[in-house]
């Protein structure tokens, strides 16, 4: 049984107080590594190190700082097979996923930033022929990243990497429930020959190690992706220390098919939208509402695919939904299924859980489509944030707005229309961070990611990731 451990300081270390706890392999419902019970005295240990490391760090010369990352990146590639069983055995996922979006996604991130942070600019303002300004853009200093469980190593490196590359040094916790990858990666980063407590990785809990990482006065800006309530607490901890702070929340995202769209092109895409990654993903479309006249056969076609579709080992290739992250998520995601029977849903297909006999005590669930629902009920309206979907009718296209756009969440939408008019008037009205036209996950690290309303606050990605990692200052010259 493996003991993951702290990376702090460029070494490997147990918790201070001695504590762990189980790592479950969710498609086996077992143990199978420990992970360090983290407090505030390792986030201590991690935040010392961090603040001794930043002053080298951010002066290294930005080429040099690159090399690094790029080097990481390079070490990821040629673990690829490791990093995706590992990533698969710990998360759930289909080990097939992992391999062509997880892991390749991770040394991405690490490229894309290193590449990134050599253009870099700021802007210079003549003011008439009186001053000159200018921007110095400067890394905030030690940064808390803290990550969730669906995308584990995806999600970990698209913050660290940002942060690293702006020159901050970083105090990071994955989640409890996926600390794997983040511990192999602490392995590459010093084969690499990253300097001891540029990056530092706190395993534990979030109540214990993440709040310590959000109240510790030395860390100046926090990013974070995970549940809305967990944002909400870390807003409240955050703010009256008047940290920076970029949080990606939750979403219940609405998928728009229009009876003009490309059927089959919609249909193929929609499934996908809604299951990949046993629908683990904030940006899966989870509300699907459909033009009343093309609904039925929308409907028939969609649950066929659905069925298609091979619940199974993670390991397998052919396995389409692996295991869900945790015995507890599991048991969310059935309750609100139940919820929707309680509310007048009809289950298309799916809605039970699957023994598979060679992992009988696995946390699988069959891929579920529900309709009959109004668009305000719970179900409609709650995050569920497993392989749950509904299907709703519209009449209109005001209808349609109105009902994507009614829930308290702002992250993606989807909208299938041949229609070009339609597609930038509805894109236009959604109220979400990403509108898709014609396309689901169609990711360019270049543009702005993040949501509205109670999907968080700020931007990352491109540029604004690193102008959240960095503070601006104007500097005005008088000229005469
Ligand atoms: O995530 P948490 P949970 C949604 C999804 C899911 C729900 C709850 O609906 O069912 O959130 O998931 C750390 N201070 N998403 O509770 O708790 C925690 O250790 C600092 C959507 O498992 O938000 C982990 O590292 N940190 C989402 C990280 O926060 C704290 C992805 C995320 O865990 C903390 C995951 C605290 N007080 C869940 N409490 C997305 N947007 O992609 C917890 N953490």
């Amino acid at each position: 049984m493996t003991d993951i451990l702290n990376y702090i300081n460029g070494g490997w270390v147990a918790p201070i107080g001695r504590k762990f706890f189980d790592n479950v392999d969710p498609a086996r419902g077992e143990v199978y590594s420990r992970v360090p019970d983290s407090d505030e005295r390792d986030v201590a240990a991690a935040v010392q190190a961090a603040q001794v490391a930043f002053p080298a760090w951010s002066a290294m010369p930005v080429q040099q700082r690159a090399n690094l990352l790029l080097k990481v990146a390079d070490l990821i590639d040629r673990d690829l097979e490791l990093l995706s069983r590992a990533e698969s055995q710990d998360q759930g996922k289909p080990v097939k996923l992992a391999r062509v979006m997880d892991i390749p996604r991770a040394s991405a991130n690490l490229r894309f930033f290193a590449t990134g942070i050599i253009h870099f600019s700021s802007e210079a303002h003549a003011t008439d022929n009186e001053a000159i300004n200018y921007t110095l853009r400067t890394p905030v200093g030690v940064v808390g990243c803290i990550s969730p469980w669906n995308l584990p190593l995806y999600l970990f490196t698209w913050k660290i990497a940002p942060a690293l590359a702006a020159g901050c040094t970083v105090v990071a916790k994955p989640s409890e429930l996926t600390p794997m990858t983040a511990y192999l990666f602490s392995k590459l980063c010093a084969e690499a020959g990253l300097p001891p407590g540029v990056l530092n990785i706190v395993h534990g809990m979030g109540s214990r190690a993440g709040q310590a990482i959000v109240e510790n006065p030395d860390i100046a800006a926090i990013s974070f992706t995970g549940g809305t309530v967990t944002g909400k607490k870390i807003a409240a901890t955050a703010a009256p220390m008047f940290k920076k702070l970029s949080l990606e929340l939750g979403g219940k995202n609405p998928n728009l098919v229009f009876a003009d769209c490309d059927f089959e092109m919609a249909v193929k895409t929609s499934v996908a939208a809604a299951f990949t990654n046993q629908g683990e993903i904030c940006l899966c479309g989870s509300r699907i509402f459909v033009e009343r006249p093309l609904f039925d056969r929308f409907a028939a076609e969609f649950v066929r695919q659905t069925q298609e579709m091979v619940v199974g080992d993670p390991m397998s290739n052919q396995t389409r939904l692996g295991a869900l992250v945790s015995e507890g998520h599991l048991e969310k995601v059935l309750s609100y299924i139940e919820l929707a029977r309680q509310e007048g849903g009809k289950i298309l297909t799916g809605g039970k859980r699957v023994k598979l006999a060679t992992h009988p005590n696995g946390f699988f669930v069959e891929p579920t489509v529900i309709t009959g629902l109004s668009h305000t009920c719970r179900t409609n309206q709650e995050e569920i944030f497993g392989p749950v979907v509904t299907l709703v009718p519209f009449d209109s296209e005001e209808d349609a707005v109105e009902m994507a756009n009614s829930t308290p969440y702002g992250l993606a939408a989807t909208v299938w229309t041949e229609n070009l008019k339609r597609a930038h008037r509805v894109a236009g009205q959604i109220k979400s961070g990403i509108v898709w036209v014609n396309c689901w996950l169609l990711r360019d690290l270049r543009t702005p990611f993040g949501g509205m309303k109670q999907s968080g606050v700020g931007r990352e990605g491109g540029w604004e990731a690193l102008r959240f990692f960095t503070e601006a200052k104007n500097v005005c010259i008088k000229l005469k």
